[in-house]
């Protein structure tokens, strides 16, 4: 088994770019229904100023949505309506963006299109179980990939909550999907792994998952986290957004002192200010 200390510093992108470790990724939902910001992004040019303005406040990375993956009310979306929503935010990232892209999607014909516009990433939360055809396209083009822990879909999470030890079982698919994925020939220092907060997780088992996240970074692989705005947040720090931010916060600092590489969040700039100062105080020096 390797050890949490052999979880790699930094990302090499196929396209020579690297994604320097802890890093926060930014959500760019350009969707009419995401649970935090769904609806605000859906103009191509309002997606693009969001993207700049993260950017700027220091994210590593910036992950483009076109369908929600919410637990109540999320509608999926046909290859044609996810792909008339992404492209044409894609397009303009693609032109002005410096940081890498990355796509949030489970379909494959939606990545290709995203790899073509220069997307590095591939970010499935269905970890390449969705659409036979993603771990291939991932193989061919040298993407990296985020595989995710989620049961049953994004329709029935709560009918699947139900787990004896969920830090085992969450890890133990992650190690099955990530050796999949080598077996397709995605080159292991393109993965990431991720235990899927609130997918299929009641708070309990997101609390579970944090408290026990070292056991996942002791794959070796780098793990992500989205804790963003999610229920479990809300439920414990409040639901004025100012106790949301607080919340998420809290708990991304602690996730990257337990060792994960990047966290995915809505608040970029606040985001960034909490990890540059979670890595100084780890490092000891600013
Ligand atoms: N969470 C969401 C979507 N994509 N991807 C990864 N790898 N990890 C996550 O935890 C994750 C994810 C859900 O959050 P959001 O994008 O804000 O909402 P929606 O799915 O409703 O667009």
């Amino acid at each position: 088994m390797a050890s949490a200390t052999r979880t790699p510093r930094r990302l090499k992108l196929r396209d020579g770019r690297v994604l320097e470790f802890p890093a926060v990724m930014g959500v760019l939902n350009v969707t009419p229904d995401s649970f935090s910001d769904g609806g605000q992004f859906l103009d191509p040019e309002r997606a693009l100023e969001h993207a700049l303005a993260m950017e700027a406040a220091g994210a590593g990375v910036i992950d483009v949505g076109g369908e929600s993956t919410r637990p109540v009310g999320a509608r999926t979306v046909g290859v044609e309506e996810e792909l008339a929503r992404v492209t044409p935010v894609l397009e303009l990232l693609e032109r002005t963006l410096r940081v890498p892209v990355s796509i949030d999607t489970r379909k494959a014909a939606v990545a290709d299109v995203a790899l073509r516009h220069g997307a590095a990433i591939i970010n499935d939360v269905s970890a390449l179980s969705a659409d036979s055809e993603m771990g291939p396209l991932a193989r061919r083009t040298g993407s990296a990939v985020v595989l995710m822990h989620m049961r049953g879909g994004p329709e029935d999470h709560a009918r699947f909550a139900r787990y004896r030890d969920v830090v085992s079982e969450v890890r133990g698919y992650l190690r099955a999907r990530s050796r999949f994925a080598e077996q397709l020939g995605i080159n292991r220092r393109r993965i990431i792994v991720d235990p899927g907060l609130g997918f299929a997780k009641t708070a309990r088992h997101n609390l579970a998952l944090l408290s026990g996240l070292y056991r996942i970074c002791a794959l070796g692989y780098p793990v992500l986290i989205g804790a963003s705005r999610k229920r479990f947040v809300r439920q414990i720090a409040g639901d004025g957004p100012r106790e949301v931010l607080a919340g998420n916060l809290a708990v991304n600092c602690l996730a990257i002192a337990n060792g994960a590489s990047i966290i995915r969040v809505h608040d970029a700039a606040e985001s960034v200010a909490a990890m540059k100062m979670v890595v100084a105080v780890m490092r000891g020096r600013g």
